[in-house]
């Protein structure tokens, strides 16, 4: 795959900052340079990699701005391709117009993550690579960062490319048995062939256990504040959080929206939410409310069922968790104890005073661990990995089941064919050449 035009972005966000960076890649990248560079040399005469100072130039050698230039030649750079990278002053109206000037000199404006998509299609990362890069600009938290970096020194794509030669080794051979039976090429036996099936099967399914972690390091744990009105709901996200985010006040129903927060407890991504108090209500508005805590409960890791225990138990609340996703949390223990609660286990805080915070912070962490939600291996994979991945298990679980029954080897191809398209798909690869090699490099046919 080749792209032939010439892209051009301002690659520093947007608003003021010392410098702004603008790219211009592709074929014609040097020539736009030239267009717009004034200074001792060329653009196109500059040694790649080392930078230039002089002047951007715009319509009718306009001067734009002073600024320092550098060429990093084909194949050497990001993209794979030519690449001209600005430095200019860092205002919005200073890089919009050295932008402009590219798209005049026959730049077109790239597109969102249009450079990384370039460097893939060049061959210089696969697909996970790339996605590492939006990963490493998300990451949240050192662990996150870790293991995006890690996805872009190309781990996940090792791994992936281990899973893909093993497949290819496989259908290797089981074509062999089909087009040349006549070459006394004696086929693995169904038993060997099911057990290298299973190394595959076993590499898939230990990357999908990782799908939970890897959500986890992108999107971070979800976990739901929710209970009684007036129970300490958004006192307690403010609390977690460190600030006074949400409104708190004593009168019932107050927070009527679910909001969000995002919380690193100890490398550990959390999206706090806190929801509307749960009460029977004849305000519609109230109504909406609650029925969106009970959505956000549906997608919860972990429910924090927060209780006022200076009241009575509410009517809707037996006081017990009801499974390990939930942790009951009694609060305002700075108040006296109502009976109800004399004999429950939750544990008491404060977010009058803080006390118990600490606890509750360790308590959560150790519920995230228990449902293996604590990401503690770098390699995770995201949703599309997933979709893939389980795509190529079912192939794989169809292949082994064909050679169980004593199917034909055909049969047995098509399914392995199909896993590991799949699992190509993953690193964006998928490549009929290779298994036509593997089949006449180890079989030294053409004799
Ligand atoms: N004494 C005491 N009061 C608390 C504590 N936590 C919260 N409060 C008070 O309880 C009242 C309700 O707190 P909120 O955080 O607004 O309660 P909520 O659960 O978000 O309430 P709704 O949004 O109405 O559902 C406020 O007056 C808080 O100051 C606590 O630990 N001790
Ligand atoms: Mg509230």
């Amino acid at each position: 795959m080749t792209v032939s035009d010439t892209i051009a972005a301002i690659s520093t966000p947007p608003g003021e900052g010392a410098i702004a960076l603008v790219r211009i890649s592709g074929e014609n990248a040097i020539q736009v340079a030239d267009k717009i560079f004034r200074g001792k040399k060329q653009p196109s005469q500059f040694a790649s990699h080392v930078q230039h100072l002089g002047q951007i130039v715009g319509a009718e050698n306009q001067l734009i701005d002073q600024a320092v230039l550098s060429v990093h030649r084909a194949p050497a750079s990001y993209t794979g391709e030519d690449l001209v990278e600005i430095s200019c002053h860092g205002g919005t109206l200073v890089s919009a117009k050295v932008l402009d000037a590219c798209l005049r000199a026959g730049a077109r404006a790239a597109r969102p993550g249009e450079f990384t998509e370039r460097a893939f299609l060049s061959g210089k990362m696969d697909l996970t690579q790339a996605e590492a890069v939006i990963d490493l600009i998300r990451a949240r938290t050192d662990l996150a960062l870790r293991s995006a970096t890690e996805q872009l020194e190309g781990r996940l794509g090792d791994q992936i490319r281990k899973i893909r030669d093993q497949l290819i080794a496989l259908l290797a051979h089981i074509n062999a048995s089909i087009d040349f039976p006549e070459e006394d090429i004696e086929p693995d036996e169904n038993e060997t062939l099911c057990a290298r099936l299973d190394t595959v099967r076993n590499g898939i399914t230990e990357l999908l256990a990782t799908a939970d972690q890897g959500r986890v390091l992108r999107e971070g744990v979800r976990v739901v504040i929710y209970g009684a009105t007036n129970a300490g709901k958004s006192s307690l996200l403010n609390g977690l959080l460190g600030y006074d985010r949400v409104i708190v006040s004593d009168t019932h129903g107050t927070t009527r929206d679910t909001i969000e927060e995002t919380v690193n407890l100890d490398g550990v991504p959390i999206r706090l939410l806190d929801t509307a108090g749960l009460r029977a209500s004849d305000s519609e508005l109230e109504r909406e409310g609650i029925a969106r805590t009970q959505k956000s409960l549906q997608l919860a890791d972990l429910r924090l069922h927060i209780a006022d225990r200076n009241v009575a138990k509410p009517a809707h609340f037996n006081g017990v968790a009801s499974d390990l996703g939930e942790l009951v949390v009694l609060n305002k223990s700075d108040l006296p104890e109502h009976n109800d609660w004399k004999d429950s286990p939750a544990l008491r805080i404060s977010c009058t005073t803080g006390d118990g915070l600490p606890q509750l912070k360790q308590e959560i962490l150790a519920r995230i661990h228990q449902q293996n939600l604590r990401p503690e291996n770098t390699i995770a994979i995201n949703t599309r990995h997933r979709d893939c991945l389980r795509r190529a298990l079912e192939s794989c679980d169809r292949g082994r089941a064909a050679l169980r029954e004593g199917l034909s080897g055909e049969y047995v191809a098509v399914d392995l064919d199909q896993a590991m398209a799949a699992v190509g798909e993953v690193i964006g690869v998928v490549d009929v050449e290779q298994i036509l090699d593997s089949v006449f490099s180890q079989f030294c046919i053409g004799k």
